[in-house]
């Protein structure tokens, strides 16, 4: 079991490739298809997501897994071969998010904690039978004058636990995904905040799953970077991000984790791309350093999408573009020119 599981994690962290976030609940995608005036239709939803999974290039060479949110794991593309023969087809390991969304703290200190353990058991059998290699749970930390608060640490950092050890039971790699949120004040939220909390969240996560037994060679860690708040007047180098977020996690995650793949957290698609090739080109890391991206390989493809089937070949060489881009960040080998260039 142990061996599997890792070696589905190092499967996902392969030289030179990430991992897709096509898990946008309905709320989310909602407030995506919105901002191109389109309505959130099971359709819609479909047609961009085959969109997605039929860039052969991308997927083929840049992608090595899909988070998918439970409608898209069983759902078929127009021609009626479902997305999980899509997926095989490209060598794309297929992953499902687990959680079921970030719901206010009990309290007013403006924080959420996430649910969806009651049942996740025996869903993650039905998802180990679909297919599924690998899950996702995502942890919300909020930055503001009186928070993040410990006990809401605790209690995400106590459900990652959970999530990730009734994963590895199901023979599923859990990806731990603790997001720190970049949308504080300017007063609370700076860089050097950004790196305490992220420190202190990710040192009570390993807490409780060293408590929980998870293995931590059979597990993935999917952190934000250590960044200002969207508001703040901290305006970090690329050089700097990258140090203070390879410092962070040097401190705070042991290195029996097989990898670590970034969510992209609003950063623009080319910000996103240049802080994960600095960070690569940082010399002695235990582990290896990619991609998770949702927005940031997505922004693009979507705009020239824009619910249009004829588009697709537009959006694919939007997509695609984008993750070869985020390929050479995970080797550390973009730059800005290059992917002018190729653009
Ligand atoms: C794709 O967005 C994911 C699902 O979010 P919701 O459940 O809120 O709809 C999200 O968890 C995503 O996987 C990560 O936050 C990374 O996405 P970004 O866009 O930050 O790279």
């Amino acid at each position: 079991m142990t061996k599997s599981l890792n070696a589905i994690a190092q499967k996902l962290m392969s030289p030179g490739q990430g991992i897709l976030a096509a898990d946008e609940s309905e709320g989310t995608i909602a407030k995506r298809f919105a901002k191109i005036n389109l309505p959130n239709s099971l359709d819609l939803r479909r047609d961009y997501r085959e969109m997605l999974f039929r860039s052969t290039e991308a997927m083929t060479k840049y992608i090595s897994g899909v988070i998918l949110t439970e409608e898209t794991l069983e759902q078929s593309a127009a021609d009626g071969t479902t997305f999980r023969a899509i997926l095989a087809d490209a060598d794309c390991i297929p992953g499902i998010k687990v959680d079921r969304g970030a719901f206010p703290m009990p309290g007013d200190s403006g924080e959420k904690i996430t649910e969806g353990l009651d049942g996740l058991r025996q869903r993650l059998v039905r998802y180990a039978e679909l297919g599924a290699g690998f899950a996702k749970w995502r942890a919300v930390i909020t930055i503001n004058d009186v928070a993040p608060t410990r006990n809401n640490i605790r209690a995400n950092a106590h459900a990652l636990a959970r999530y990730a050890i009734l994963c590895q039971e199901a023979g599923i790699v859990p990806i731990v995904e603790p997001e720190v949120v970049g949308d504080g004040d300017p007063g609370n939220h700076s860089l050097e905040r950004s790196a305490q909390v992220t420190g202190e969240v990710l040192e009570n996560v390993f807490k409780e799953l060293r408590l929980a037994g998870v293995d931590l060679s059979g597990m993935l860690l999917k952190p934000n970077m250590v960044l200002p708040g969207v508001n703040s007047r901290d305006r970090p180098g690329v050089e700097e991000v990258a140090r203070r977020t390879v410092d962070v996690l040097k401190q705070h995650v042991p290195a029996a984790v097989p990898g670590i793949a970034f969510l992209s957290g609003g950063q623009t698609d080319e910000e996103a791309t240049a802080h994960l090739s600095a960070m690569n080109q940082i010399a002695y890391k235990p582990w290896p350093l990619t991609f998770s991206y949702g927005r940031a390989l997505q922004n693009v493809a979507l705009r020239t999408w824009a619910g249009r089937r004829e588009n697709f070949p537009a959006a694919q060489a939007a997509f695609t573009h984008r993750a070869h881009m985020n390929s050479l960040a995970a080797l550390g080998e973009w730059s800005n020119e290059a992917d002018r260039a190729a653009a």
